[in-house]
């Protein structure tokens, strides 16, 4: 080992085990262990510039085994970005510091996603490898051309959704990707023999990755792996035999250096055994400037890059620039009204689901940066339309990925390919396997995500699948996710505009959930204003002074239209509000939202889901028409009766509540 890449690694080492020891809490076990191996990533192979931490063909850096925040802030500060201050790594993990516990996806910042739920970081690295195979066959071998390089715990290839990810990974001959495992055998619970016998060399060739393991405290060996993998045809796990807490002559090797400070004595052994002669959070001139001539680099790379960019046509750069914004095509809207227009008066009696497909038949074509897929549900989800075409193993021409059944590591993909930039994700699979996607799509809601989830059976309206299939609790699962939108559309017309609202969306996920069943079409006026968009409105009432709101969301809107007009015919009179998202609702005005939700009326509500959450409407004298228990097995007109979810349920509540 050179002594200037001992001290550039030594600079890693001990600003972590500094800033964990100065906030008392931390993980300074995998900084200290993976310092050489991140050091020669970023000496000799990493591209990226800290003076524009966004340029887009710069190498990812995922660091999915994110309790080791530490190492990434380090090489952050150290390699001269901006977002990462001396001062901010003094302030690791108080608040508002951009040293949190965890990394957390900031834009332009050089965290490239958010990572902490083990695995995660391993699912949006796939996803990030896609979207550049994807770009770079759209857009050239000369303007996308980077890696995608993963450093990735035993926790992490631990945990299921490393399974789904790295299967899926080699399937596709994802040969841009690199992960750097530190096999380190210690987690929390002590070694990792414990809860593992994985042959990880026979479970990555299974996969169809390339293997290699090396001594992860050898440069050299670093260095040589690193190089290997660059021309390699397939995924690449380089498995990096590490020393926990290296340099800790007491905690090394130990579960004890994992997530706890080293203690101060122990620092100071560690400052003695690696002849480490400075004070905390000293950096001294010369090896940081090393530091910073590895950040430099980066700039005159760039420069490169413009060159080539600049050559491109004028055409190809509006497209790439317009994409890497996230701005949808000028003349989008006219084509969504256009599109809207023809929707309503061919008024389609369809399952909503077969809604979505007819507006993504309509605008698919018109956005290339939209990559949908499913997990394994395509033909049930309606997501693959007759302009989609499939991604294949090393051909990356194409919108559309089967993802197979992997719901969670679909989720994880999304993620990672929004946060690439220049693609638009949608996936699909059925709203009950919210279950088996949920930790990634509450990643995406946290880092403010254009993820657009399409779950179809929505409800028990599925009918005969049962219990097993039918959402109950779901819904109110989903809304209690901040910076989520929860769409539920009652017909084509809504769900246009609720794919619009996705799509415009650039700061948050989105999910669509749709009925499986045929539902009639709802809407009462064709509108240049897209009703969606408040979340909640009045689709009809039976004059200005109704004693009854019905307040119905997807499936249930015609319900309550049908028991408007039973109470009409008993001279009772009504109100029906279609409340396709109730996000967007509580955001309206107060004046809004009383004279949707008649203030002087008492009101219903019926969404066949648990009634959760929807107090907040009905007010303590209102009541809630839902689902208080699971589903049956049945088809679904009778399962409506047997949950009284009719229309002459509301009738006869609105009765007895009016005292008639
Ligand atoms: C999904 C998930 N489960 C549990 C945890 C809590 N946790 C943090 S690190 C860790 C395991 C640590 O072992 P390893 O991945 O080998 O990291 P090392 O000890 O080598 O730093 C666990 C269980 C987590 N962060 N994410």
């Amino acid at each position: 080992m050179s002594p200037i890449f001992k001290d550039l690694t030594n600079a890693v080492r001990f600003l972590s085990i500094d800033a964990v020891q100065k906030a008392n809490s931390g993980h300074p076990g995998l900084p200290m262990g993976m310092a050489d191996v991140a050091t020669v990533l970023f000496k000799y192979y990493l591209r990226f510039n800290p003076k524009n931490p966004s340029w887009i063909n710069r190498d990812r850096f995922v660091l999915s085994a994110g309790h080791g925040s530490m190492l990434l802030y380090s090489l952050l500060y150290l390699t001269g970005y901006k977002s990462v201050s001396l001062k901010d790594i003094q302030n690791f993990r108080q608040l508002n510091s951009i040293c949190a516990g965890h990394p957390e996806y900031e834009k332009n910042s050089g965290i490239e996603t958010t990572t902490g739920p083990l695995g995660q970081g391993l699912s949006n690295a796939v996803g990030m490898a896609i979207a550049e195979e994807i770009m770079k066959k759209r857009f050239g071998s000369n303007l996308i051309n980077h890696k995608t390089y993963v450093i990735a715990s035993d926790g992490d290839f631990m945990e299921g959704i490393s399974h789904e990810a790295m299967s899926l990974a080699g399937h596709l001959k994802l040969k841009n990707l690199v992960v750097l495992f530190d096999n380190n055998k210690i987690s929390i619970d002590g070694s990792t023999s414990l809860a593992v016998s994985d042959n990880y060399k026979k479970r990555f060739e299974s996969y169809g990755w390339s293997f290699q393991e090396i001594n992860g405290h050898n440069e050299k060996q670093i260095y040589n792996a690193i190089k290997k993998s660059l021309n390699s045809k397939k995924p690449n796990l380089i498995s990096c035999k590490t020393i926990i807490g290296y340099g800790s002559p007491n905690k090394s090797g130990k579960a004890s250096s994992h997530g706890a400070p080293l203690g101060e004595n122990e620092v100071d052994l560690v400052r003695k055994k690696l002849k480490w002669k400075y004070k905390p959070f000293e950096i001294p001139k010369e090896i940081l400037n090393e530091w910073r001539k590895i950040g430099e680099r980066g700039t005159l790379e760039e420069k490169k890059w413009n060159g080539v960019f600049d050559k491109k046509n004028k055409k190809i750069k509006d497209e790439f620039s317009r994409i890497i914004r996230n701005k949808l095509p000028n003349d989008f809207d006219k084509l969504l009204e256009e599109k809207k227009k023809k929707f309503f008066n061919l008024k389609p009696v369809i399952a909503t689901r077969q809604s979505s497909a007819n507006v993504l038949e309509e605008i698919i074509s018109n956005l290339p940066e939209l990559v949908g897929g499913s997990a394994d549900l395509s033909g049930s989800n309606n997501t693959k339309t007759k302009h989609s075409s499939i991604l294949k193993p090393a051909n990356f021409n194409g919108n559309y990925i089967h993802y197979g059944v992997r719901e969670h590591a679909m989720a994880g993909i999304m993620n990672g390919m929004a946060l690439h930039g220049g693609i638009i994700p949608y996936g699909g699979t059925f709203l009950i396997f919210l279950d088996y996607c949920k930790p990634s799509l509450r990643l995406s809601a946290l880092m403010g995500l254009k993820v657009i989830y399409i779950f179809s059976h929505d409800s028990i309206g599925l009918g005969e699948d049962g219990p097993t299939h039918q959402p109950i609790e779901h819904f109110a699962h989903l809304r209690a996710i901040p910076n989520l939108n929860v769409f539920r559309p009652a017909d084509t017309i809504e769900t246009l505009e609720c794919w619009e609202i996705a799509l415009k969306s650039s700061t948050n996920p989105s999910v669509i959930a749709l009925s499986r069943q045929k539902i009639p079409f709802v809407t009462e006026t064709l509108t240049k204003k897209n009703m969606c968009s408040m979340g909640g409105y009045e689709l009809k009432k039976t004059n200005s002074n109704p004693e009854i709101t019905i307040i119905a969301s997807g499936s249930e809107v015609q319900i309550a239209i049908d028991a408007l007009n039973k109470l009409k015919a008993i001279n009772i009179n009504s109100k029906v509000v279609s409340m396709p998202c109730q996000e967007l609702f509580d955001k309206q005005s107060k004046e809004y939202k009383e004279e949707v939700i008649e203030k002087n009326s008492l009101k219903i509500s019926i969404e066949a889901s648990s009634i959760f959450g929807w107090e907040k409407y009905v007010g303590l004298e209102g009541v809630s028409l839902g689902m208080k228990s699971f589903g049956k097995s049945a088809p679904s007109k009778t399962l409506y009766e047997d949950f009284n979810l009719t229309s002459d349920s509301v009738v006869k509540l609105a009765k007895k509540m009016l005292g008639k």
